[in-house]
């Protein structure tokens, strides 16, 4: 590998085997927070490329050409992507009346207003979420990223909107981290605080249990949820409170949250989804660690 080279997780991972079977071309593109890599080569004269204000290098034209071909395609790829397919998630989400997670991550990005703010929590569907969401203002995404805490999107979605009271704020939250930062629904009515939650109830700690799929033989510990009605209980907190059992209602849903935003009114809408898993956001979580330090070789 060069100095110049940021590997993708798809041509990296791939060849070291540590890409996860159930991971397809577009997941095994995507970082392991869903953000794409871009690789940069040398100038193809081989001279050093220079080197941008920032400590980006700047590779040839035919580079950029590359990075919108491959962008297209992912794009493409996502379009028609409705389900993992998997044998652990076919045969999960047969038995499921949920929603496929990834044509509600469609359904959402259409909907979503163009100046809006969106906090993401860390679980499987809201890794997914990341590749489907973009932006055209920076100060737009808030991820949790390597801080990698359940439960940040939510409280991350009431300190944007304290901060930019103009700007529609959405979070996207599993039903786990909802849970870990449920006592925030306190906070919105007493404050007059208008976000927009979105609750994917999946009945699972998702992306724990890929881990138990993908490398304990689908031996599952403590990885299921026995949920209530989320919506229900937002309603008890003095929010709209909204269930979402069919695709159609999505984007809907989520256009009449953003619209009660403008009175400071509050809006959860669960979405009950299938237990399918998409890619692990930490391929390597549970792999041995590679140490590129000399000092660190011996450690196990
Ligand atoms: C505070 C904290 N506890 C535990 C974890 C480990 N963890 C990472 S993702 C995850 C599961 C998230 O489940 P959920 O929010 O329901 O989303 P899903 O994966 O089902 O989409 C857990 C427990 C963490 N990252 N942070
Ligand atoms: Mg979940």
């Amino acid at each position: 590998m060069s100095a110049f080279t940021t590997p993708t997780p798809r041509d990296s991972g791939a060849a070291e085997g540590r890409v996860a079977p159930t991971t397809t071309r577009a997941e095994a593109s995507a970082s392991p927070h869903g953000c794409h890599h871009v690789t940069c080569r040398p100038s193809a004269a081989g001279r050093p490329a220079r080197r941008h204000p920032g400590g980006v290098r700047r590779g040839p034209r035919r580079s950029l050409a590359t990075v919108a071909a491959e962008k297209a395609s992912w794009a493409r790829e996502k379009e028609t992507w409705d389900y993992e397919t998997d044998s652990w998630s076919l045969a999960a989400a047969a038995g499921s009346s949920g929603l496929h997670p990834r044509p509600v991550l469609r359904e959402i990005a259409a909907a979503l207003p163009e100046d809006v703010v969106v906090a993401t929590d860390i679980g499987n569907i809201c890794q997914i979420a990341n590749a489907y969401l973009s932006f055209d203002r920076p100060r737009s995404m808030l991820g949790a990223m390597m801080f990698g805490n359940c439960g940040y999107a939510f409280p991350t979605a009431v300190g944007a909107k304290f901060a930019a009271p103009e700007r529609p704020v959405v979070a996207l939250v599993g039903d786990g981290a909802f849970g870990i930062s449920l006592n925030e629904l306190l906070t919105c009515p007493r404050e007059r605080v208008g976000v927009t939650v979105v609750v994917f109830n999946n009945g699972q700690w998702g992306a724990e249990k890929k881990n138990h799929v993908d490398f304990y033989s689908e031996r599952f510990i403590g990885v299921d949820l026995v949920n209530p009605s989320f919506a229900a209980i937002a309603q008890a907190f003095g929010w709209r409170g909204v269930r979402v059992d069919r695709l159609g209602d999505v984007g809907p849903a989520l256009r009449a949250g953003v619209e009660a935003q403008r009175d400071g009114i509050p809006t959860l809408i669960e979405v009950l989804c299938t237990p399918g898993l998409g890619g692990p956001f930490r391929r390597d979580a549970l792999q041995t660690p590679v140490r590129h330090l000399a000092g660190y070789r011996s450690r196990p």
